[in-house]
Formats: C-alpha cells, structure tokens, sequence
C-alpha cells in the first residue's frame, strides 16, 4: 500500500466515525479522495510559483464553469490505478466516482467557460495566471421542464460542493457599501475618509485545477455576514433592489480581489510603486469593471499616491476583453446607484471622467462600463476577428484594440471526450496527446479510405454511447443511424434557435404531404434566462414538437429531442456523437462562439452563418469543409435599418411555416410565435430562410456520400488546433499582458 492509498484510507475511516451508515459509503470515500487531491494540487502549485519569474496575471470574471474536475485531476496527477485500487476494496469502480463528482455551476455560458478554458490551458503554459470569481451558494439554476415549459430551481451547490475547495487560507478582507465621504484638505492635498459604511467580510476559497504539467488557482471569494449577497449568479435585476444586489455582488468581486492582489505584491516585492512592472490584472467583460476605480482608491487613499500616477500604473497594469456588442448587454450603472452604495468610488470615477475628458458618465445619469474599462486599460480586445474590427469600427473607434480569437481547453474538450479518436490518430503515429499542434498531421489521411472508414465507425460509437447514456438518464429514445444535427448554447433571439425550428417545421409539412426526409435527429439543448419570455416560448415550442413526433407516423424520419439542464457534462457527451453543428447566429452578433470550436475538434461539420469565430473556421478548413449561408454582417446591418417582416411573409416556404405554427403541435397553437416572427422578428430569421434550407439540402447531401463528409471531417479537425486555449493565452501575452518580458 502507497503512501497515497494510506492517505485516502487514514481520511476515510475518520469521517466513518463520525458517519456511518451505507449511504454516505460513496460519500465518504469521494471525500476523501477528493481531500487527498486537493494536498497534492496545492503542492504542485506551491511549486509552480516558486519558480515563476514572470508578471503574475490574474483574470477577474463573474463567472467561471469548470466542469467536473475529478477524472482529468487523477489522470494529471497520474494516481487513477491506486485510486481504483483503493476504492475498489469499498466495493466502488472510477465511474462511481465520477458519477458523484461535483460540478461547480458558477456560470451561465460561453463568457464562464472561456475562463475556464483559460485556466485549465494555462497549466500547459508557463503563464502564471489566477482566476478570480465569487462563491455563489446556489450558481445557475437547474432547469426542469414541467407541462412544456422552463421552470428554475435554485440548487445549493455547495452543500456538497465545499469538499472540492480549500477554505484555510487566512485572506480574509473587509468590503465597504453605503456610508458617505468626508474630505479633508492637508498639505495641498485632498485626503478622503469614508465613513459610517456597513462592511461585509470576504474570505478566500480556492479551487485548484489542474493540466498534464501544473496547476493553477482560481480564488472564490465567500460572504461571510452577508447570506443574501452571494446567493445567486446573476440575480433578477427587474427590480431596483435587483439592480442594487447585483452591484454589490461586482463590487464585493472587484474589493476583496484587488485588496488581495495588492497584498500577494506587497508580500514579495515590497514597493508598491513598482506594482505596474510587476502583475497584470485582465478584465473578463466589464463585470468586474469596477477593479479599476478600486485600484485607485487603494493606490490614493492607503498609499497617497496622486490621483494622476494611480491612473497611469492602472492604465499599465490592466486590460480589457469585450465579449459581446448587443445593446441591452452593454452595461450601464445609474450614477445615482453607484453615488449612494459606493460613494467613494464614485468621486474617483467622476476624477477620471474629468482627467480624460471622457464620456463615460452620460448626462450625469448613468456610468457606462465599457468605455470605464476602455479608456482605463492599455489596451482592449475583441474575441474573433469579425467582432474585433466591428469593435474597432463601432464602439471602441478611439481606442487601442487588438483581435484574440477564443480557445478551448483540448485536455476536456478532445482527449479526455473523445478516447477512440485520439487513439486512431496515434495509432498512424502522430504524437498528438497534449500537443494538439501536432493534429495538422491528422490532414493528409484526408484521402486514405481505410481512416476514413475508422472515422465513420468512432462517430457511429460515440452515438451509440450517447444514446444510451440519453435512454439510462432521461428516458429518451433516438435513432443511431440517425444524422445527429446539434445546437447547444443558451437560449436567446440572436442565437436563433428558432430558424432552426422554422427548418424543422418545414420538414414536418413535408412530411405531412407525404414526402420523405432522410433520417435525422434534432439534439437541443440551454436554458433560457428566467425572465426571458422570448427564449422560453421558442424552449416550449420545441418541447412540444417533440411529443408530436414521438406519437406520429414519421418518427423514424424525423425526431427532435430536448436535454433538459444543460451544462459541461452534457456538452461533453453530446459534441463527439454530433455530425452537424448548428452556428446559425444572426451575422455581426455572435461575437465568437466556442462551441463552434469544440465541434469542429470532434469532427462535426459546421452549418452556420458568417459571424464570429465561425468565418475562422471557414478559412482554416476552405469553403467546400463548411457549409455558410445567409446574410453577412454588412448585409445584416444595412437591412436591420428599416427591416420589415411583413416584406417576407408571402414567401412559399415561410408561409407554411407560419401557418403550421397557428395550427399548433401537441393540442398547443402557437401563434404567439408566428405574431413574433410577423411583427418583430429582431434577429432577421425571415430573411435568412430560403438560404438556410438550401445549405440545409446542401450538407444533407454530402453527408449521403460518406466518402466526402468524412473527408470533411477529418479536414475540420486537423485544423481545429488553431483554437487550443494554450494558443489564444500565448497571443495574449504577446500583445496584451507581456509577461517574460520587461
Ligand atoms: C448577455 C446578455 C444579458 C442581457 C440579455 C442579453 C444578453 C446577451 C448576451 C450576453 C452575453 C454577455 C457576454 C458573453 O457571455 N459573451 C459571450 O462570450 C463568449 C466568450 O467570448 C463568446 O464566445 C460568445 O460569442 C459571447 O456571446
């Protein structure tokens, strides 16, 4: 017996004094493992740091979705054997294990798992960069579908999700909200007190996450006096109180994680006025924008730097990425709100506004936060190269922006998802595990019948194992031979669920005329915002076309089927059992995408519009390895002035459409959406139809010849390697953060 083993055994039978009884057996021993690991992450990461000589980065982000960690800590730490062994002689399998294994859900999409792609990328750098996020007792809701519809459910994640972090770190730091200001005026200079505020406690969590070669940190900052502060991620804000909780939630963020950024400095090198020289702070989106005028208040009030010099080591020390251009996501904070909870950081907002001349406080009414962050950072950057240069042309046209295109973690989203494939692919001899470069290689069996006939069998495994994995857990039944055509991704207008829902009726009027449709699977899969009547209506709609076709003739043909609660577990079996990826955005509003890339990896074909990172695609894999279609972003921008849906409701197609949605599915009429679509239609699915269904037909087509689709195939993820995190970090500190250099 190891010493490891030991260790997991000595923990064990501790917690079985204190309970025992057959249930909590899996607990127990998931505990303790759980706890051993943590020992040995911290210890890897203890010794990564001691070695790093370069600028620490730290990545702030309201929100971060990790995933399950326990299978990649074991494989990266290399124990899963005496693991097994141990646990073995408790009657337990790895699988049991993994199964219990806990998933922080403390995001809600694409913007949560880029940071954790990033954190799990950079354990295969030599970036030192640490996360930064809050610990949201319940994190994003669980969904559940009763009578047809998204209901939400709070779900206390850390009840049991406290194993997973390491709580005894002493950092523990006061967050000041509401009170007022008093300024004194000594030796010519303005000095502020703020006084009579009420003060919450943060306290320092750490969750380690690891690659094959080290280890990184990301830091969840824990209320302690405040119960209602850290509840939820994303808190309604319908309501004023909403809003208000909503801010503090960011402020409490950015106070506590830049009181101990500035702490961690001072502890090693001990002149704080060389701090620009030392750390880089990135700013994910501007929810944790205020770090900046916090920075300041620090520099100013607790180490009389001048207001000026603090602004320009700000300017130094932090960067900015924009993830999205849609309006109602912009985010703009009543001054009002922001004088009264935070009065001392307002003061230092207005001496910015003045110092640059800038417009970031509009009328005196409202702070917009993008322009806070652009004009206070270095520099800003966009996700893809389409979203880049709008930004560049659009909001940020007086700013220094740079272009870095998205990444994904390969260790979750290729090796540890995709078994087989890796193993066909090192089986021809190209050392591709953890250097996923090396895939390029992958390209020139392009034409070798043998491998493409291999990739057609791994596909057809990897849904038999999905399906089965969809009848043990939900119950649902789909057809294997089945084309599987996926869209996975939160429910909103400009993700356009509902175009392709419009596709999917069309079939069913087909069908119902008597024709015939090649066999096809539909795989959804998001949740939709709980306020979000929109998004919820089109999630209800779906449901309820998919009872219809289980009880009609054409369910061989035509099948559409709805994983409820989306989340990483879910992304990673449905993406390599998916031959289609649908990324049928409107153009100019997608502003990356990383599911797209995901795809792409696992050898699923891309159906998708011009927009983000899927033009990226395009041009790594060539026109004839992806089918586009509809409007680009400069049509779509040019017609979305005086778009009128009524100019298209007389076309063929969409008109039977629109009648089949008034007559209903499953005893439902669903003319709300055919009003939707006839006299709103924001994101322009209308216009984009016909050429839809035609690239629809398209890649229905050559997927009839399985020589070319899996050509295809093999061409889209030989080239996927451009979108490895570990690529997307090294731009990063290229052009942004500089790390090894001066
Ligand atoms: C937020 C909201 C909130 C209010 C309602 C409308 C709305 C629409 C979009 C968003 C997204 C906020 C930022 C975000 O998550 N962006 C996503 O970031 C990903 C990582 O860069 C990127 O791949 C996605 O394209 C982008 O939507």
């Amino acid at each position: 017996m190891d010493l490891l083993q030991n260790k997991i055994i000595n923990k064990y039978n501790k917690l079985k004094e204190f309970n025992d009884n057959q249930n909590s057996l899996l607990h127990n021993l998931y505990v303790s493992v759980v706890s051993v690991i943590k020992d040995e992450l911290k210890q890897k990461y203890n010794n990564f740091i001691k070695t790093y000589e370069g600028k620490k980065v730290y990545y702030i982000s309201m929100e971060f979705l990790p995933g399950k960690q326990l299978e990649s800590n074991l494989i990266n730490l290399g124990i899963e054997k005496e693991v097994e062994d141990v646990i073995y002689k408790y009657g337990y399998t790895l699988e049991d294990l993994y199964n219990y294994d806990i998933d922080p859900k403390l995001g809600s999409g694409g913007l949560g798992r880029l940071g954790a792609c990033f954190l799990e990328g950079a354990c295969d750098t030599n970036i030192d960069i640490t996360g930064y996020s809050l610990l949201y007792k319940n994190g994003l809701f669980k969904q559940e579908i009763k009578n047809f519809v998204q209901i939400e459910k709070n779900v206390d994640w850390y009840k049991k999700g406290n194993v997973l972090l390491s709580e005894e770190c002493e950092d523990i730091y006061d967050v000041h909200f509401y009170g007022n200001v008093v300024t004194n005026r000594m030796n010519d200079k303005d000095i502020y007190f703020h006084k009579n505020h009420q003060s919450v406690k943060a306290k320092r969590c750490d969750l380690y996450i690891s690659g094959k070669e080290s280890v990184r940190s990301l830091r969840l900052w824990k209320c302690l006096d405040d119960r209602n502060l850290c509840n939820n991620l994303y808190p309604n804000d319908d309501t004023y109180e909403g809003k208000v909780l909503r801010l503090k939630q960011q402020y409490f963020l950015c106070s506590s994680s830049i009181q101990n950024i500035i702490s961690e400095y001072l502890e090693n090198i001990k002149d704080i006025k060389k701090i620009d020289k030392h750390i880089r702070i990135h700013l994910n989106d501007t929810h944790p924008a205020l770090c900046i005028p916090e920075f300041i208040r620090i520099l100013v009030d607790f180490y009389g730097i001048d207001f000026k010099k603090s602004l320009k080591m700000t300017k130094n020390i932090f960067s900015y990425t924009n993830h999205t251009i849609l309006k109602e996501a912009l985010e703009r904070w009543p001054v009002q709100m922001i004088e009264n909870l935070l009065p001392r950081i307002y003061i230092i907002i207005e001496q910015i506004c003045k110092e640059l001349k800038s417009t970031l406080i509009k009328d005196n009414y409202y702070i917009n936060m993008a322009y806070l962050s652009s004009e206070c950072c270095h520099i800003v950057n966009g996700v893809s190269k389409l979203h880049s240069s709008i930004i560049g042309e659009t909001i940020f046209k007086n700013n220094d922006c740079v272009n870095v295109t998205n990444g994904i973690s390969f260790n979750r989203w290729f090796y540890k998802i995709n078994n087989e494939l890796v193993n066909l692919i090192e089986g021809l001899g190209i050392d591709i595990k953890f250097n996923e470069e090396k895939l390029k290689e992958f390209e020139k069996y392009k034409n070798n019948d043998d491998v493409l006939m291999k990739l057609k069998e791994i596909k057809y495994n990897n849904k038999k194992r999905l399906s089965k994995m969809l009848q043990e857990k939900y119950g649902i039944t789909i057809n294997v031979n089945s084309v599987f055509d996926v869209q996975i991704k939160r429910f909103h207008e400009y993700k356009r669920q509902l175009l392709n829902v419009m596709k999917i009726i069309y079939l069913i009027c087909l069908l119902e005329k008597g024709e015939k449709v090649f066999p096809q699977t539909y795989i959804f899969s998001g949740k939709a915002s709980g306020t979000y009547k929109e998004a919820k209506e089109v999630i209800e709609l779906i449901v309820n076309i998919s009872e219809y076709l289980k009880n009609s003739n054409f369910k061989e043909m035509l099948n559409i089927v709805f994983i409820p609660d989306y989340d990483v577990e879910i992304a990673e079996a449905l993406i390599p059992a998916s031959d289609i990826s649908e990324q049928i955005s409107l153009a100019g509003k997608e502003a990356s995408g990383t599911g797209n890339m995901k795809f792409m990896a696992n050898g699923a074909v891309t159906l998708g519009t011009y927009d983000g990172a899927n033009v990226e695609i395009s041009n790594l894999v060539g026109e004839e390895n992806i089918v586009i279609f509809g409007m680009n972003s400069l049509e779509a921008a040019s017609l979305s002035k005086g778009y009128n849906p009524m100019c298209y409701i007389n076309d063929e197609k969409v008109k039977m459409v629109l009648d089949r949605l008034d007559k209903g599915f499953n005893g439902k009429s669903f003319n709300n959406i055919r009003g939707y679509l006839e006299t709103n239609d924001r994101f322009m699915c209308l216009p984009d139809f016909n050429s839809y269904l035609e690239a629809y037909y398209k890649i229905y087509n050559l997927y009839q010849n399985e020589k070319i689709w899996y050509k295809m195939s093999i061409v889209n993820i030989s080239n996927s390697y451009y979108f490895s995190s570990k690529r997307a970090l090294k731009e990063y500190d290229e052009k942004i953060w500089n790390c090894l250099h001066d």
